[in-house]
């Protein structure tokens, strides 16, 4: 692969599949199982936090089991990341922790992290490996609050914006691997890449819903993809 100046790479579910974590829109997926309003908004963690809690405890002890691995895919791009470490910004809308065991360092996590928690009202971050109860307070507060997962919901705001629109305002070239283009706002960074110029690829399953804004499209398994692509 040819250096460009910089790089954007937004990843999503698909490409920690092969590693055993569920994608969310698939006939298996996690919203298969649950109802998003339920579990991935502000309103249905208000309604019932000891079934959002659960939602992600269960996630986080998944996460910690140990045939979960990174595959192929985060391994290649940490070993681009090693290459090119000034020209590459790497946004992942995933709240597993495979791209950092994979070795990648300068990492913008957008929808948060699901091995911290956060304190409602100072917004202070800990981390976290073990369950989340409703008992489990904050220490930053005068009166303490019940911690919430790190984790980014339907009409919250997402994380690293501002190093995201600047990092996508200067790329030449734009990689997005694993995601379906449902959600906002990162599906529009295709947009927003290609309105600066930079070329577009697509590394997915099966073509998105974005796939049109793409200028080049490769359809597969990530961990075949990706290091395809970058090696
Ligand atoms: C493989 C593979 C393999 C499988 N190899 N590929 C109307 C219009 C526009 C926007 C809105 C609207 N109404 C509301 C909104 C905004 C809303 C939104 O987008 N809603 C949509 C439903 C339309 N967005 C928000 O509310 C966001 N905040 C916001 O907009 O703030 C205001 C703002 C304004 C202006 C600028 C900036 C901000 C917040 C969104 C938060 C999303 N949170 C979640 C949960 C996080 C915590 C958790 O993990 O539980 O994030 S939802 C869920 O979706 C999660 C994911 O990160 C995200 C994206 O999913 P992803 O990664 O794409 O997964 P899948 O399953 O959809 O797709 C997997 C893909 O992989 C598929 O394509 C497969 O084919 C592929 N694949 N195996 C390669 N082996």
């Amino acid at each position: 692969m040819q250096a460009p100046k910089h790089i954007v790479i937004l990843t999503g579910a698909g490409i920690s599949a092969e590693s055993g974590i569920k994608t969310f829109r698939a006939s298996d997926g996690l919203w298969e199982e649950h109802k998003v309003e339920d579990v991935a908004t502000p309103e249905g963690y208000h309604r019932d936090p000891v079934l959002v809690q659960g939602f992600y405890n269960a996630r986080r002890q998944q996460l910690q089991q140990e045939q979960i691995h990174p595959n192929p895919a985060h391994y290649a791009l940490a070993r681009l990341e090693r290459l090119y470490p000034e020209q590459i910004t790497l946004i992942t809308q995933n709240i597993d922790n495979l791209h950092e065991r994979a070795g990648s360092q300068r990492l913008i996590h957008m929808h948060g992290e699901l091995l911290r928690a956060r304190c409602p009202v100072s917004g202070q971050v800990i981390e976290w490996r073990g369950d989340l109860h409703q008992e489990d307070l904050c220490s930053c507060c005068q009166f303490p609050q019940p911690l919430r997962p790190h984790v980014v919901w339907f009409g919250e705001m997402p994380l690293g914006l501002d190093r995201i629109y600047g990092a996508l305002a200067q790329c030449d070239l734009f990689i997005s691997i694993g995601t379906s283009g449902a959600v906002y706002p990162a599906a529009g960074f295709v947009h927003e890449a290609g309105l600066n110029g930079a070329h577009t690829i697509e590394l997915n399953l099966e073509p998105s819903e974005l796939e049109s804004q793409f200028d080049e499209k490769r359809y597969g398994p990530a961990s075949l993809l990706v290091p395809a692509y970058v090696d």
